[in-house]
């Protein structure tokens, strides 16, 4: 079976290219000038398009149980969406399992959740719940035997853990070749002012807001940067930043070479925290939360600077009617989390590229390039040389789009972005030479995606990101 993407222009995170693309066996085998199609060869025209690697979404949590209620999208629903939306790959964070249970059963766990379930291609992310001799010897294996090369620890949330694990996790994962990913917010700051909130009656969802100030975020991503400074210069990778000060630690502690990156996702870009006036405000009730309008500018400037590595989702869907069921006006009991697969790829494309911030080329480093170095998944990911995956998708940047959620593939029952204006489309996505998505409707397979095992972290790959 042979494909041939012709007449679009090609990007990757170096430049652009007016080249053609030929895919035999789900696999790219050339990208040249005016590649000429045989008689066996399947054309897509792609005039006027882009033509770029699928996306990565780095942050999703599908089927996670959060303790007080479980997210809607599971596997399928949610890799559908994203397939929908121009992605090709996932990478799951684990939620937490029993306590004291070790990292092959959550393994187990995810494995059964998502084979015979994802329509796009896969990975997890290990989670650190606790810290114990146990803990720390099964961590080679899951780098080496389980492709399991990237691991989260929570300052805050049930399993937060202290200083000391957090130091053994950074020197241990280091040594078995892992990066550390982390959801940096002080527990205790947090706990005080929420306490101190709710004593006054003050449970709207302006107040979520109010008990985790950037503050919070930025402490603990200064902590984190100096703890794994400590631990050798354990590589370090920042979810979810939402504010100006962290990226400004960052700064610093890149300027210095220390091996850290960071993530941050559409929703700090584009949501502020006027959204908790609305009537509807419980429905961006998310940790860490959105910020005044100035961060959002400063998130912009690390988007266009190359101070911010990765944009992923976090992708976490509680639908509307079950927060409102379960909060009654109290944000403490509001499950956190946001849905936004689907819409990564066209929320930044539009406001990114179109609007003038960012080249195609920095698009692909945010969205997929980046991501596959730092994840394990290069070279065969995150690219359109020949030997790669061929998972691609065509963005069109004449097609205008309103976003609505009637016609997104999550489960949820709203879209934080609705009636968000979007120039630019993804107009094809094909995850390894299947074509799993046409015009935003789903073409692809329940269970045709497939578990990527991740290799080691590699910090000379990582060293060229765009
Ligand atoms: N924050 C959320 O809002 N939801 C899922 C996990 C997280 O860290
Ligand atoms: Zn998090
Ligand atoms: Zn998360
Ligand atoms: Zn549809």
């Amino acid at each position: 079976m042979k494909q041939l993407i012709k007449n679009g222009i090609l990007v990757d995170s170096d430049g652009q290219y007016s080249q053609d693309l030929l895919i035999e066996n789900g696999v790219i085998c050339q990208r040249d000038t005016a590649i000429e199609a045989d008689s066996q060869c399947e054309v897509i025209d792609a005039s006027g398009c882009y033509v770029m690697p699928g996306g990565i979404d780095v942050h999703t949590h599908f089927n996670i149980d959060v303790g007080i209620a479980r997210s809607c999208d599971d596997f399928f629903s949610g890799t559908r969406a994203a397939a929908c939306g121009g992605t090709t790959t996932i990478i799951d964070h684990m939620g937490f399992g029993p306590a004291g249970c070790n990292l092959h059963h959550q393994l187990n766990v995810y494995h059964q959740y998502a084979a015979g379930n994802a329509a796009i291609d896969y990975g997890f992310h290990g989670v650190i719940q606790h810290i114990d001799d146990g803990i720390l010897e099964e961590m080679a294996s899951m780098v080496h035997d389980e492709g399991i090369s990237s691991f989260k620890l929570y300052l805050t949330y049930l399993y937060k853990i202290n200083d000391a694990d957090v130091l053994r996790a950074l020197g241990q994962l280091r040594q078995v070749g892992a990066l550390t990913t982390v959801h940096p917010e002080n527990d205790a700051a947090i706990a005080l002012r929420r306490a101190a909130l709710v004593a006054a009656g003050k449970t709207a969802p302006i107040h979520h807001a109010l008990s985790r100030p950037l503050e919070c975020e930025a402490e603990a991503i200064g902590r984190m940067i100096n703890l794994a400074h400590l631990a050798d210069n354990a590589p370090l990778y920042i979810v979810h930043l939402s504010n100006g000060l962290g990226l400004d630690y960052l700064r610093l502690a890149r300027q210095q070479r220390q091996p850290v990156w960071v993530e941050t996702c559409p929703q700090y870009l584009l949501l502020n925290e006027q959204c908790y006036l609305r009537e509807d405000g419980a429905k961006y009730i998310l940790s860490p939360p959105l910020r005044d309008q100035r961060e959002l500018d400063r998130l912009w400037i690390g988007i266009a600077d190359g101070s911010i590595d990765t944009v992923a989702t976090d992708h976490c869907t509680f639908p509307y009617h079950q927060r409102q069921a379960m909060a009654t006006g109290d944000f403490t009991r509001c499950p956190n989390g946001l849905p936004g697969v689907e819409n990564r790829m066209m929320l930044l494309f539009s406001h990114g590229v179109l609007s003038g911030r960012i080249s195609p080329s920095r698009f692909v480093a945010l969205t997929s390039s980046n991501p596959a170095r730092l994840f394990g998944l290069w070279p065969r990911k995150g690219n359109l040389n020949p030997g790669a995956d061929a998972d691609v998708v065509i963005f069109d940047p004449r097609q205008s789009t309103v976003i609505s959620h009637a016609w997104l593939h999550d489960n949820a029952d709203y879209s934080p972005y609705e009636g968000f204006q979007c120039q630019g489309a993804p107009v094809l996505t094909m995850c390894r030479g299947e074509i799993v998505a046409r015009n935003g409707e789903f073409t692809g397979r329940q269970g045709y995606g497939q578990f990527l095992r991740r290799r080691p972290f590699n910090a000379q790959i990582a060293a060229k990101m765009g």
